[in-house]
């Protein structure tokens, strides 16, 4: 393996100058080419990060450079198409999420990637997150004991749909969005899921697609947790970006609270800890918490190729998260519980 390995940005968009900023502070990895079918856009990132090589057609891109890996930051619809096409060069893939539309694609793209023998990860970064590696840290502590009851909640009334206005034209919107990242943290924390309820409502009149939504799901290891997030909640302190947790254990219980405060209470008392993520030299507020878990995602990613492992959130591990989201639209739609695919009884 090269001491510094070649990636590939394609996707020069809104979100694209995150991934950008973090992999010039990743080490063993670089940035050599860009691609982005928008010319525009392609040329102001390309200047931007000082990057000469670029491509208007991903096709071009694998085909003139060498490449170790691809990082796919472009939006839904051209992640199978993409996937699938680095697969045939044999060229590892980072694929932002949401990874697919349906299990279909989901299918096609994790055997493409398995049939090439390459690595492929779904940037799902919220679980990178360093407020949400301390909840972790806690459980595994064992302070509150076995964890019976969980609730992950995102609310906030935030104007996401000027940086990102796609997100207002969708048939789906938050739980597609965003609540496929707390979707994530709930199997993160608590293990996989058995059973799902969800219900849903658009507030936003201005919108498509739902903005509220409120998910009781099942873990096969005994914990009911509760996921719920809103783009419709105005509070007197906007929280965004901030995923606020509760659990409740045998023993005790944690709680991740506005500000970054975690509160864990055990049999030997409580403790209040500040677990704010670093304010990166090119992250802004209120993003940094985000910002910071991309630069986490792409580290574990250069450190799971070096040591030939499959990533936290490899495209198989993404199924799983996958199955949740599309649960919950089909709960929501039918008002009724829904059972996973990997259910046992
Ligand atoms: P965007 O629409 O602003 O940018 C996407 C870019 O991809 C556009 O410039 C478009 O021209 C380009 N593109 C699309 N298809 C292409 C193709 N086939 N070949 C080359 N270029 C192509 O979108 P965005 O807001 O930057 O979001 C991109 C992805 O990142 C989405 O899937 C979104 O859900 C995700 N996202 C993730 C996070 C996170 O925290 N993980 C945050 C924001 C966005
Ligand atoms: O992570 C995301 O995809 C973003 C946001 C956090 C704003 O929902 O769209």
């Amino acid at each position: 393996m090269p001491e510094v390995l070649r990636g590939a940005l394609i996707g020069c968009g809104f979100f694209a100058a995150n991934h950008l900023h973090a992999w010039r502070d990743v080490e063993g990895a670089a940035i050599v080419a860009l691609c982005d079918s928008d010319a525009e856009r392609l040329h102001a990132t390309g200047a931007a990060f000082g990057i000469a090589a670029r491509y208007t057609d991903a096709a071009r891109l694998l085909a003139e450079e060498r490449l170790d890996f691809v990082d796919i930051a472009t939006t839904l619809p051209s992640h199978r198409p993409l996937v699938e096409l680095a697969a045939r060069q044999r060229v590892a893939a980072i694929c932002q999420k949401p990874f697919a539309a349906n299990r279909d694609d989901a299918r096609a793209m994790t055997d493409a990637a398995a049939a090439a023998g390459v690595a492929l990860m779904v940037h799902e970064n919220f679980r990178w997150q360093t407020p949400l590696l301390a909840v972790r840290r806690a459980l595994d502590s064992g302070r509150i004991g076995q964890p019976f009851w969980g609730r992950i909640s995102f609310r906030s009334a935030y104007d996401v749909f000027s940086g990102q206005p796609y997100l207002a034209q969708g048939e789906r919107f938050i739980i597609e969005d965003l609540g496929i990242h707390l979707l994530d943290v709930a199997r993160f924390l608590f293990g996989e899921v058995t059973h799902l309820t969800a219900r849903t409502a658009r507030v936003n009149p201005a919108i498509r697609g739902e903005d509220v939504a409120t998910m009781l799901m099942a873990h096969a290891g005994g914990v009911t947790s509760v996921v719920d997030c809103s783009y419709a909640t105005r509070q007197e302190t906007e929280p965004f970006p901030q995923t606020l947790v509760e659990i409740d254990g045998a023993s005790g219980s944690l709680r991740l609270g506005q500000g970054y405060r975690l509160t864990v209470t055990g049999r030997d008392g409580t403790t209040t800890e500040d677990v704010s993520p670093p304010l990166l030299p090119w992250a802004s507020r209120p993003w940094h918490n985000i910002q910071e878990s991309v630069l986490n995602i792409q580290r574990h990613w250069v450190q799971s190729l070096r040591a030939g492992r499959e990533p936290a959130t490899s495209g198989r591990d993404n199924l799983g998260t996958l199955d949740l989201v599309w649960a919950a639209y089909e709960s929501a739609a039918a008002a009724t519980t829904v059972r996973l695919p990997g259910a046992i009884g």
